[in-house]
């Protein structure tokens, strides 16, 4: 492990969060930047995806000041990056596991007036340590589970992250407390509790979901720039079935950890007797040719995947053969239906 790598990693563990300096160049955030603000102008609603709060005490709502443009991996190649850098991805697979899964990805621009973000940590939000705990949990004494990391956050700063720009504010060691409520603010707000991250654009911050933080008030005048990408534990609910929305091209270009990344490989089986194929994607309106080419694609792209696993899946190997097949005879049934009109 790099040393960069390793003193993120000792970070993380500790104090649970990091910043992983340098990951982008310039040019590139550069590049980031006005791809995300392209895709922000031509994405319907995205300044009003995200809804900010004030502190969980005047729970202020101010509408409109950060924009989203969700899987942002779909809708430019530059953002298949995010699962390409090896430091980052190094990090998360140590702490979650070679099968580690993206549950979002999505581009956000954090704009000057935004209000301090109300205090949270993010493993309630796909149900593992939900917030508040279920009443049976608090009786039988049960907290969050903090022996190992469930998930964790990277997020791509493409601006410089700092305390006049609305950068984040982190609870160090919040990510070992086994309660499940807000930890009094006493606790939280007192002086030195909270570090306000510094972090130059191009760098990578991460965090352990059960990490109490927030965004701060961004009193700047330039927007904020990131990409997150969240990451979860195979085996949890992600925020997304990433694995229904990525493009057969973009998962084809994933490389070899590409069905783990985008939860392929856990998905739930939906045929009436047990296989480990996944769903084919839906195909968004479109005709039953493209319908078929998409689908033809679809299998070519798990058809080299299993290759890559070799021999140890034969069964998969003959189902997906069978569906080749299937698509061969569709085309010929059309073929001789055209024929007899
Ligand atoms: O925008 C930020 O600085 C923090 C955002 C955040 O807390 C979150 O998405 O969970």
């Amino acid at each position: 492990m790099a040393m960069a790598v390793a003193a993120a990693a000792r970070d993380i563990a500790e104090r649970g969060w990091a910043v992983l300096p340098s990951v982008l160049t310039l040019t590139e955030c550069g590049a980031w930047v006005a791809e995300l603000d392209r895709l922000v102008e031509a994405t319907p609603g995205a300044r009003n995806q995200m809804r900010e709060s004030g502190t969980p005490r005047s729970r202020t709502a101010a509408f409109g000041h950060t924009a989203v443009v969700q899987h942002i991996f779909n809708k430019s190649p530059l953002f298949e990056e995010v699962y390409r850098r090896p430091a980052v991805v190094e990090l998360v697979r140590h702490f979650l596991g070679e099968d580690a899964q993206l549950s979002s990805c999505e581009g956000r621009v954090r704009y000057p007036g935004s209000p301090a973000q109300h205090l949270h940590a993010d493993a309630s939000v796909t149900g593992s340590n939900a917030h508040p705990a279920p009443a049976a949990d608090v009786q039988r004494g049960l907290g969050r589970i903090t022996r190992h990391v469930l998930g964790m956050n990277a997020v791509f700063c493409l601006s410089d992250f700092r305390a006049d720009q609305g950068t984040t504010l982190m609870f160090g060691g919040t990510h070992a407390l086994p309660d499940t409520e807000l930890p009094p603010e006493s606790e939280l707000l007192g002086p030195g509790r909270g570090t306000l991250v510094e972090a130059a654009a191009g760098s990578v911050l991460l965090w352990d979901v059960n990490l109490w933080h927030g965004a701060s008030a961004h009193e700047g005048s330039a927007p904020r720039h990131a990409v997150f990408s969240l990451w979860r534990r195979s085996w949890l609910r992600p925020q997304f079935d990433l694995a229904s929305v990525v493009s057969p091209e973009v998962l084809h270009r994933a490389g070899p950890y590409a069905r783990a990344i985008f939860g392929v490989s856990t998905r739930p089986a939906t045929g009436d007797h047990f296989t480990s194929t996944p769903r084919e994607p839906p195909a968004a309106a479109a005709g039953p040719a493209e319908q078929r080419a998409r689908k033809k694609q679809w299998y070519d792209v798990l058809e080299e995947q299993v290759a890559e696993i070799g021999g140890g899946r034969e069964q998969l190997r003959a189902i997906l053969q069978h569906k080749l097949r299937q698509l061969e005879d569709d085309d010929e049934d059309e073929q001789s239906d055209r024929a007899r009109l």
